[in-house]
């Protein structure tokens, strides 16, 4: 196992100071914006925007549908921080590095992490546009040293050996249902495990297959990574699943996922979204 750069402490520390210089909001709560969800942060009020680029020490964007700003303001009442673009292992990064955002986020202040992504449908009772709660997940780059915890382990932030049962946190996953209840969404939210593959390729059929026979309902390229270091340090984690296209089982299907599918798909359920997320964080 390769030793990536040590996103200890001390590292994530400068990166925190430097935001403290320039921003003036604490945040408490964090959202991570999957392709194309860069939008939720529209309604923000009284926003102040850092580029990544602009940023010492931290990682840049380079996928369509990530603009790469943490955009700081109100949402619902509270005040939050949003990561707009967020970071794969397919782009490159040493794996380490995946946990630099969260790790500031917690150095900020923050408590609660939404996070968002776009998915591929593997149950069959999925639609494009359904949004699945992720209860469970099941991460093939974790389970196979290519985890995002792996490597030195600072204490500052958490323990060596985590448990991952309750990662999915009951009771936000129950305000979330009660304001999708209220706002009249639950037509189009389901509750379901997310597969996370290396990617940057879609999943082959026979990929599929297996991950539908294993217990997946959803598949994607990220939010596991993240969850993982939000827990160990102990941020509270909900993670929502955007339908973009369902998962093609059939060799023989003339059907194929693309980037462009993906990001329509984002494009038409971003605003509720925004409106369900901004209700659940004014319940916080
Ligand atoms: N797969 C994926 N859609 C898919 O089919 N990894 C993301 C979105």
């Amino acid at each position: 196992i390769k030793n990536g750069p040590c996103i200890n402490r001390k590292y994530v520390q400068t990166i925190v100071d430097f935001i403290r210089e320039r921003i003036s909001i604490l945040p408490t709560v964090g959202i991570v914006c999957g392709s194309g969800f860069g939008k939720i942060a529209s309604r923000m009020k009284n926003a102040q925007v850092l580029k990544y680029e602009d940023i010492p020490n931290f990682p840049r964007s380079t996928v369509v549908g990530h603009p790469g700003n943490l955009v700081f303001g109100e949402f619902g009442g509270k005040m939050v921080v949003v990561m707009q673009g967020r970071f794969h292992m397919y782009e490159g990064y040493e794996r380490q590095q995946i946990a630099i955002p969260i790790r500031v986020m917690k150095l900020l202040g923050v408590e609660i992490l939404l996070l968002t992504n776009a998915a591929g449908g593997l149950n069959r009772s999925l639609k494009v546009g359904d949004l699945v709660c992720i209860k469970d997940h099941i991460s093939f780059p974790g389970m196979s040293l290519n985890n995002v915890l792996a490597g030195p382990n600072d204490e500052d932030f958490g323990e060596r050996f985590i448990a991952i049962s309750d990662a999915y946190d009951s009771t936000l996953r129950s305000i979330f249902k009660k304001v999708v209840a209220e706002m009249n969404f639950s037509d189009v939210v389901k509750e379901g495990v997310y597969a996370h593959v290396g990617g940057p390729n879609y999943e082959s059929p026979a990929e599929c297959r297996m991950l539908l026979m294993i217990g997946a309902d959803v598949v994607g390229m990220s939010t596991a990574p993240e969850v993982l270091v939000a827990r160990h340090a102990g941020i509270r984690v909900f993670a929502l699943s955007l339908v973009t296209n369902v998962s093609v089982l059939d060799q023989e299907s003339k059907e194929k996922a693309s980037h462009e599918e993906v990001l329509r798909a984002t494009e038409a359920r971003v605003d509720d979204v925004e409106k369900l997320f901004e209700e659940m964080i004014s319940r916080l």
